[in-house]
């Protein structure tokens, strides 16, 4: 047998939170990207709240690979008591609304301090989660002519939040992969600097 000829990858865990309105296109963007590309993707239901959806993202430097483990909420449960159970150690947010309803926009924030609510909570702290990373994506640019958020009112709000943003479709897979290999390289830069 030849050990020397065997290196060890690793895998990281990476939980991620994709919050929005009710059909802003959370679902979509999560099919989007998980069907797309060669990687291996998994879809579990664990409640009607709540679907997991696994994808793994290749760093082809040091060929270790990030798990993406993407939460699906139902909008709906905005006022669950259910739902931010389930982000108790996310290390990421997904924020998105829908850039041509405006009230989806408005709602943004609402579900952004939802989210670090939980991640701020002695349950989260217990669980050694540190100040996550986030994007809010703006979907469906898609449909241009019906668009009642611009860029910049988005932008603005997206530097406010400290979110980084991104704009795209999920119907058109438009800054999909984009977004979700930029929240994976993130989460991996910074959990390779604190191993060293
Ligand atoms: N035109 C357009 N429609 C979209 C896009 N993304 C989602 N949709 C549609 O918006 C509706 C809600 O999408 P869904 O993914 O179920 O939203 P969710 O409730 O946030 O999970 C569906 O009819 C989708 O087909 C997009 O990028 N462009
Ligand atoms: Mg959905």
């Amino acid at each position: 047998m030849c050990m020397g000829m065997f290196i060890m990858h690793d895998l990281y865990i990476f939980k991620v939170a994709v919050i929005g309105d009710s059909l802003v296109g959370k679902t979509s963007i999560i099919q989007t990207f998980t069907s797309g590309g060669t990687q291996f993707s998994r879809s579990y239901s664990m409640t009607s709240d709540v679907i997991l959806n696994s994808k793994d993202v290749f760093m082809p430097e040091s060929k270790d690979s990030v798990q993406l483990l993407l939460y699906d909420s139902s909008g709906n449960s905005l006022y669950s008591d259910y739902l931010p159970k389930y982000w108790i150690g996310i290390n990421a947010i997904f924020a998105v609304f829908d850039v041509t309803c405006e009230r989806s926009f408005d709602s943004v924030k609402k579900w952004v301090m939802l989210a670090r609510k939980v991640e701020e909570s002695p349950l989260a702290e217990s669980s050694g989660n540190i100040t996550p990373l986030g994007l809010l994506y703006a979907n469906k640019v898609d449909l241009e002519g019906r668009r009642k958020v611009s860029p910049e009112r988005a932008k603005t709000l997206a530097s406010q939040l400290g979110l980084a943003y991104f704009e795209g479709s999920a119907k058109s897979n438009i800054m999909i992969e984009e977004a979700f290999t930029y929240l994976a390289n993130e989460f991996y830069k910074n959990s390779v600097e604190d191993k060293m």
